[in-house]
């Protein structure tokens, strides 16, 4: 166990312990973190080449500074190591993914990869050898290049070669495996589909691209879980959920343009994704299928960009989810408008973003009880929400961020009742921070990437998290 001092210096806590500062029993804590962020071995034991280890070799000029995932934390080697961090914490959960090419290095089942699965076995044997329950994310991103080569996502037989993958999770894993997350925020990874330089594959599609691939992901979402509900829930007794990130939206100023652009800004971004799953109508949001079909119609196409769901699928995918999993980091201000390419998924919601502020935790609570308004029904796992900075081990800013969102987290199950399940911070160590490289540092470890053996060394942050993740209280502060 880490010493508590550090972390008593910071904040005063308190004697009295009062249930307002206590999260219900059974409240899950952990970290989260992603295959090809903190793996590397990225052509090690049979592993097929991803869609990020592709971008990121063809083109350095699209990340930082030449960084890329083929080391980073070596997370392959040394993932005991890993599950020491997180017991000295006092993780009840780990929340990582699984690399699709580690598993099937050609994106198919006629090649099943060992050594992956091993891999795989033995950091959720380690896991629970230690008490700490494995969260799987079964799509942080790296699709497999071979998959890229049959045009990724937006090829809609895609969903077939994802319901084979999660499969062989199923059948591999989940005797151990209790919590599953299809796909980690779709809305980040389909901008591969639609621009360059940003996410892999980088394909500058806007506005057809993105929503063929949207269109690909929930039809595979909603597959994999009535896969899961017909032939694996009676024995192996999961939850199967989707991780939305979703951030605060405030309007940029008070004019009834601007107020109407925040809720359209939501359903193009976040609803175009919950709609289907969690809604009790099923299918895409009204303003996003009526907008895109009347700019589609107005550019003289002979059908709308966005594609139409038939009554099964729509059937299928609602309710297609045991919890809802968020991920949120910041509250974004946003204005009516028409901006990005003609056509453009920006461009069609009328509305964009112009700044943000990481520093308002008042915005988890709103989005807390936004999704638990919209969506009645569906538990919350917050899955993410972290700090970035330049390094060092006296980060007070994070421990300030995590404690102060924390405590929003709170309020909001405490006070007004929204029924969340647990809260995986972003992230165990840094990492491979995609095209930002290994320039942001968001971990309660620091990483030495220089280093042969990537030294670990915990953070203030981890102390502090480790008291709190240990007590299931929040300090009273002074
Ligand atoms: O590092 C990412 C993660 O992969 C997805 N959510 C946001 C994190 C921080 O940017």
């Amino acid at each position: 166990m880490l010493v508590h001092v550090l972390f008593a210096a910071v904040l005063a806590v308190g004697s009295a312990q009062t249930p307002a500062n206590t999260f219900p029993d059974g409240f899950l804590f952990g970290c989260a973190t992603a295959a090809y962020q903190v793996e590397g071995a990225w052509n090690e034991d049979g592993k097929g080449e991803s869609i990020w280890d592709h971008m990121l070799h063809e083109h350095p000029e699209y990340g930082n500074n030449g960084d890329n995932g083929d080391v980073t934390c070596d997370s392959y080697h040394k993932y005991k190591e890993d599950v020491q961090m997180l017991k000295a914490i006092n993780a009840d959960v780990y929340r990582f993914s699984i690399s699709w090419s580690r598993i099937l290095p050609t994106g198919d089942i006629d090649v099943i990869n060992q050594p992956g699965i091993d891999y795989y076995n033995n950091l959720i044997n380690e896991l629970l050898d230690n008490g700490i329950q494995p969260v799987v994310t079964m799509y942080h991103w790296d699709l497999p290049q071979a998959l890229q080569y049959l045009g990724g996502w937006p090829n809609g037989l895609i969903a077939d070669y994802f319901v084979e993958y999660a499969r062989v999770l199923f059948d591999n894993f989940g005797d151990r495996v209790k919590w599953w997350i299809t796909f980690n925020e779709p809305g980040v990874f389909v901008s591969g589909y639609a621009e360059v330089g940003t996410a892999a594959p980088s394909q500058p599609a806007p506005g057809i691209g993105d929503y063929l691939a949207i269109h690909t992901l929930l039809r595979a979402h909603g597959r994999v879980y009535r896969l899961y509900d017909q032939q694996y829930r009676a024995t192996q007794n999961g939850s199967v959920g989707i991780t939305l990130n979703i951030q605060n939206i405030e309007p940029a100023s008070n004019s009834t343009e601007d107020l109407e652009a925040v809720d359209r800004y939501m359903q193009f971004e976040d609803g175009i994704f919950a709609h289907p799953i969690f809604s009790e109508d099923g299918d895409y949001p009204a303003v996003v299928r009526q907008r895109v079909d009347a700019n589609s119609e107005a550019e003289g196409r002979p059908r709308s960009r966005l594609p139409t769901f038939t009554q099964e699928e729509i059937e299928y995918l609602r309710g297609s989810a045991d919890f809802f999993g968020l991920n949120h980091y910041r509250t974004y201000y946003a204005a009516a408008g028409e901006t990005g390419p003609v056509p453009s998924k920006r461009r069609d919601s009328g509305a964009y973003t112009i700044s943000s502020n990481e520093n308002n935790p008042a915005g988890l609570r709103k989005i807390l009880n936004w999704i638990t308004a919209e969506y009645p029904g569906y538990p919350i796992f917050v899955t993410e929400n972290g700090y970035g900075d330049s390094g060092g081990l006296n980060d007070t800013g994070r421990v300030e961020y995590l404690t102060n969102y924390l405590s929003a987290l709170l309020e909001a199950i405490n006070t007004d009742g929204v029924e969340v399940l647990g809260y995986t911070m972003w992230t165990l160590m840094d990492n491979m921070e995609w095209t930002s490289g290994f320039s942001i540092k968001m971990g309660l470890y620091e990483v030495d990437f220089d280093s042969v053996n990537k030294t670990r060394t915990p953070r203030l942050s981890a102390y502090a998290m480790s008291e709190i993740f240990e007590s299931k209280q929040l300090p009273v502060l002074n």
